[in-house]
């Protein structure tokens, strides 16, 4: 029976009907392909003693739809698992159970993983900067702490995770650092430390620096303006990670980030979209960004689509895509990965963000895993162009 239907698919292949069966088939020449991945697709466990909770999650089985993960996607990133609060929540203590788990289900299924995040002001256990009597840190001491995080978590991930967004989130949106406790302790110096440490604990390992909201000029400006000198002394740097949390309709994304991916490659690194997703709901008070901790207050009239998108929005989504692949396709040389956040809209994140409770379809799989129309368009992108001569080619 699998015999029959393998035939009839290189058949088809060979009378040119049937292009790439799925996204990471589709772009292979192209870019990474991939997706985040939460704890309930790996095995359904909470982390062991976890009181935390996400947004956007549903916490119910959902292994079933990890075949979508593995047929549409070669890398995968934890959504929340490798996170300071998660995989070490005191000072010495490691949890690398779910993060293990994860690992494990994605080398198991031939995919390559990316780890999420090293060093974020956010989603960091609170002891990490103060001491036994809760004052705060000095340099030495928060140096060493960042030194022995990152040398413990990629000992341990050694050979199975390739490659970290090291330092996730240090600029504010005007292009300035961010007044984080990193920076109030260490200034801008836990930047290249934190590079330094990861390539002295693995050095065979991709090492990157992520932020959202990178379609702003003057946010690349100042990320651009930092790493230049950096990597003119040797800074081990593989890519920059534009996260990629988007809002339709709000501004030209298209033609923002093909400027933004140029002037990356003007400092000799490649771009990686990182956190894809698109929001398709209004947009409070010409909101944008991706700060966890925005947040404005529910109203139904917020949230116009609790009963399915319209057809006419799934057609503006669609195009959104196709619009945006055809500018990363046009920019391939400069793109690393290609990676969305949250397989599908039951579990995006952006149902709660910025307002909580919503219903949002900010992803390219439907609520059951279900792929939308659009990843079928996207992988005929890819599609070779028909034979001239060939029925589909003649002019009517
Ligand atoms: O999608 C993640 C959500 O489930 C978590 O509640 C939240 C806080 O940990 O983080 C979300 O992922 C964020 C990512 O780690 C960093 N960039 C912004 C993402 C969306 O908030």
């Amino acid at each position: 029976m699998r015999m029959k239907f393998n035939l009839l698919a290189l058949m088809a292949v060979l009378v040119g009907t049937v292009h790439a069966q799925s996204l990471q088939e589709a772009y292979r020449d192209y870019w990474r392909m991939g997706v985040s991945v939460n704890q309930w697709e790996v095995k359904a466990e909470e982390a062991v003693g976890s009181n935390l909770s996400y947004s956007g999650g549903v916490s119910a089985d959902q292994t079933s739809h990890y075949q979508a993960i593995a047929q549409h996607f070669g890398w995968v990133v934890p959504e929340n698992c490798m996170k300071c609060e998660v995989i070490h929540p005191q000072e010495g203590l490691y949890d690398f159970t779910l993060g293990d788990q994860l690992v494990e289900k994605a080398l198991a299924n031939g995919q390559h993983v990316v780890g999420h995040c090293l060093i974020w002001h956010s989603q960091c256990a609170p002891w990490f900067f103060v001491d036994d009597e809760g004052k705060q840190v000095s340099a030495e001491v928060l140096k060493k702490r960042m030194k022995d995080h990152i040398f413990t978590i990629l000992g341990h991930y050694k050979g199975k995770v390739e490659g970290w967004d090291v330092v996730n989130e240090a600029f504010n949106d005007d292009g300035t650092l961010r007044r984080s406790k990193f920076y109030e302790i260490l200034g801008e110096d836990f930047i290249p430390l934190a590079f330094q440490y990861a390539h002295e604990a693995d050095p065979t390992v991709e090492l990157y620096y992520n932020d959202y909201s990178m379609n702003k000029a003057q946010k690349v400006e100042g990320v651009v303006n930092f790493f230049r000198p950096l990597i003119a002394k040797g800074l081990p740097i593989t890519a920059i990670g534009l996260q990629g949390h988007l809002i339709y309709g709000d501004t030209d994304y298209v033609k923002e980030y093909e400027q933004t991916i140029q002037a990356i490659a003007s400092i000799g690194l490649p771009s990686q979209f990182t956190e894809l997703d698109i929001s398709m709901l209004p947009n409070p008070y010409g909101f944008s960004g991706a700060n966890v901790s925005d947040r404005f207050k529910y109203s139904e009239m917020m949230d116009p689509y609790r009963n399915g998108l319209p057809a006419d929005k799934q057609e503006q989504f669609d195009q959104f895509w196709i619009d945006f692949f055809k500018m990363l396709m046009a920019n391939k040389e400069h793109v690393l990965r290609v990676n969305f956040w949250c397989l599908n809209d039951a579990n995006s994140w952006r149902n709660d963000f910025p307002i909580k409770g919503r219903s949002d379809y900010a992803t390219l799989f439907d609520r059951q895993s279900q792929p939308k129309p659009t990843v079928q368009k996207l992988i005929q992108l890819t599609a070779p162009a028909p034979v001239a001569g060939s029925k589909k080619s003649r002019k009517k």
